[in-house]
């Protein structure tokens, strides 16, 4: 009882003194949401995301599906067979992701607009610290509003879910809480309260093994591991136990890391229908190393690194990498070395839903590289920055490099 006390005294103090405010959002039904917008006509349906169900024969998973599935108890990563089988009159629809991609810039867009400190954990969802932005709000309830309200705009109507709280941990526990279209904040001196009478497993870094041992040690819900010998707990679980105990008080002082700094470009392409055709995986691959090509020539950037990443059906991925000996951004050296990883590690059998190339390990910058760069690649960077004007003036299609 003194423990306790003494900890809710310690959280007042931290209340008044450097309580931070921190936002977990995430989007609700994210691919389902957008498909829904699209299609006005699958509102208030039951509508699955993810592969073909082909009549209850369909191998691959479900991406996600509209609250209204969720009815039915599909769920993401469930075999669409599975679903279908639960679901037989819902809708199905394959994943057309770069209308998804679109809409998570549009929402990481919104969330620069209220604080530089966003860490993005997925395609849709990011924690924000709030903290040193609140003199532009009258509270934080107002502004997590605002930013509901904004995403709503600039999306035309996707709904977020946001969950306020002191720290990293409750503010997830709390929008996962809300969901969907909800907005919950858990106040410094209420934190406890919240957090005790909760299973365990909603605890950061409790699987299903780690539950299992706390419930054959008769610890069930938040509040038992705060009450728990520590002693106890980390002769279990070693040091994991202590670490949990310390996050069942409360205690959470994960920083947001913002990634303000690009570290990678990259692109990815799903297939339609997964495909073996490997000359329609390499054009893919141009198309992609075209892409991520000029995206790192607009930010002036080259990178050392590439890699590829190759998604197989039923969801499997790999990435393979290659270092050059000098960083790059032309599309055609790009393009022959995902080429060349594509062909050495997959044959005819291979059955490819995704591509993705990735470029990385930019070091110091630029500029600085002109110094060392022969006039041949002056050249091919020259006719690259012009293709690049003719396709801004007159959009992508103006210019097709032939496959090869
Ligand atoms: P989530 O945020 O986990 O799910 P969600 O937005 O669909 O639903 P919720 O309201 O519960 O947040 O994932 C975001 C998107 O990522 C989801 O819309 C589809 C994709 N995704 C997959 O493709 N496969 C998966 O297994 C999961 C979990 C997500
Ligand atoms: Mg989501």
């Amino acid at each position: 009882m003194f423990i306790l006390f003494d900890r809710a005294g310690c959280l007042f103090y931290n209340h008044h003194m450097q309580a931070r405010i921190i936002f977990h959002v995430d989007l609700d039904a994210f691919f389902a949401s957008v498909e829904q917008r699209d299609h006005p006509e699958f509102r208030g349906r039951p509508l699955i995301v993810g592969a073909d169900p082909k009549d209850g024969k369909g191998r691959g998973v479900v991406s996600t599906c509209s609250y209204e599935a969720r009815a039915f108890g599909v769920h993401s990563a469930m075999p669409i067979s599975e679903a279908y089988r639960r679901c037989p009159d819902g809708i199905y629809v394959p994943p057309a992701m770069e209308k998804y991609q679109q809409a998570s810039r549009q929402v990481f867009d919104v969330f620069e607009e209220f604080t530089p400190a966003i860490e993005p954990i997925s395609i849709d969802e990011a924690f924000l610290d709030m903290t040193g932005c609140m003199h532009f709000w009258s509270s934080s309830n107002e502004a997590a509003q605002r930013l509901r309200a904004t995403i709503a705009q600039r999306t035309r109507g996707l709904t977020a879910s946001v969950g306020i709280a002191p720290n990293k941990m409750v503010a997830k526990i709390a929008s996962d809480d809300c969901k969907p279209d909800g907005l919950l904040e858990i106040f410094p001196e209420r934190l406890l309260e919240y957090l005790h009478p909760l299973p365990v497993k909603k605890l950061w870094g409790i699987g299903p093994r780690t539950e299992e041992v706390l419930n054959r040690m008769g610890i069930f819900k938040v509040g038992d591991i705060a009450a728990a010998d520590p002693q106890r707990l980390s002769s279990r679980l070693g040091i994991h136990g202590l670490h949990l105990y310390e996050l069942a008080q409360g205690h959470d002082e994960r920083e947001v890391i913002a990634q303000d700094e690009v570290k990678s470009v990259s692109n990815e392409e799903t297939f339609d229908q997964d495909v073996r055709d490997r000359e329609l995986v390499c054009s893919a691959l141009l198309r992609l190393s075209e892409k991520v090509s000029q995206r790192l020539r607009e930010s002036r950037l080259k990178g050392k690194t590439l890699t590829l990443k190759v998604r197989l059906r039923g969801f499997k991925t790999y990435s393979h990498a290659f270092g050059f000996g000098v960083r790059t951004n032309h599309a055609d050296t790009i393009y022959k070395k995902a080429k060349e990883l594509f062909l050495a590690h997959y044959g005819d059998e291979a059955y490819i839903r995704l591509v993705g190339v990735r470029l990385s390990n930019f070091d110091d910058g630029y500029l600085q590289d002109d110094l060392f760069q022969g006039q041949e690649d002056k050249k091919a960077e020259q006719v690259h920055q012009a293709l690049d004007l003719i396709k801004q003036k007159f959009g992508d299609d103006a210019i097709r490099r032939a496959g090869g």
